[in-house]
């Protein structure tokens, strides 16, 4: 059986990154707009390019989820059909995979086919998919994939550190009283998701080094999803902050699986530079 996992750019994983023989796994770009100009996130996108525009532009940059025809043509292709999308709290993803699902049942009825909002987004999206893999490759059926796929999803959690909050306040996607650290320079914002998948912010640390202790403090509060203690860290150009959380993780626990990887476009423009969000 063909399985296919399609998921937005949110997840920060390029198609080539999931790599199973019976699993099809394909991203669905956002579009950026920085200034007049419309910039996709698709495989061609530099982030280092992206940065500098959003940096020299005066107005915020501004985002737009992947319309539902393009979840559509996804979804038509042969075979089992698991679709992830960032949090329907804060993007029109979610909504308009959904609306891509109802429109193909009509067609097919019997497809098997579902929409997951991961009520989060990066790093937390990446566990998600990697985990799909394993229960696809155990060979389990559709049914059985979906059900297992929700409890792991009950357990994984993100928790970012970033400092600015400008883009994220100025589309709206959180409150300027949440996002009093925006104008506080020097200092790192620290939050999570609510369970609903809305932001959380939790607290503000002085530098990289109080930021490494709130995050610890978090994963030893509410515990790893995984028992081989999977963290992904996800970062916008800050690969020496990453490696100080990693290595802090490390020292606290051993055996703990910590994976580096980059913020694509999307995450990018909103977590700004500097930007870590960990999912584990
Ligand atoms: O539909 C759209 O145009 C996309 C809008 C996305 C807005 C939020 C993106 C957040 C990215 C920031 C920190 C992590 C927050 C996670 C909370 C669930 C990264």
């Amino acid at each position: 059986m063909k399985w296919n996992i399609i998921a937005d750019t949110a997840c920060d994983l390029f198609n080539n990154e999931i790599k199973s023989p019976n699993i099809n796994f394909e991203t669905i770009p956002f579009s950026i707009k920085v200034g007049n100009e419309e910039i996709i996130d698709d495989e061609n996108l530099n982030v280092d390019d992206l940065i500098k525009k959003i940096e020299a532009c005066k107005e915020p940059a501004k985002t737009a989820c992947p319309a539902t025809g393009v979840w559509y043509d996804k979804f038509s292709q042969e075979g089992n059909v698991i679709a992830i999308t960032i949090t329907s709290q804060l993007s029109g993803s979610y909504n308009s995979a959904c609306s891509a699902m109802k429109m193909l049942l009509e067609d097919e009825p019997d497809k098997n086919i579902v929409v997951l909002d991961s009520k989060s987004t990066g790093s937390e999206i990446i566990l998600i998919i990697e985990k799909l893999v394993e229960l696809i490759e155990e060979g389990l059926e559709f049914k059985e994939v979906v059900e297992k796929i929700n409890e792991y999803m009950k357990k994984t959690k993100i928790i970012f550190a970033l400092s600015s909050f400008n883009t994220l306040v100025k589309n709206g996607r959180m409150s300027s009283a949440t996002g009093f650290i925006a104008r506080l320079l020097g200092f790192v914002g620290i939050g999570i998701a609510s369970d609903e998948g809305t932001i959380n912010m939790k607290t503000k640390a002085r530098g990289k080094k109080g930021a490494i202790e709130k995050i610890i403090e978090d994963i030893k509060e509410r515990g790893f999803a995984s028992d081989n203690k999977k963290v992904i860290i996800d970062h916008c150009q800050n690969l020496e902050f990453a490696k100080m959380v990693e290595e802090k993780i490390k020292a606290v626990w051993p055996e703990a699986n910590v994976v580096i990887k980059s913020t694509r476009g999307l995450c990018s423009v909103y977590a700004e530079k500097g930007g870590l969000i960990i999912g584990y």
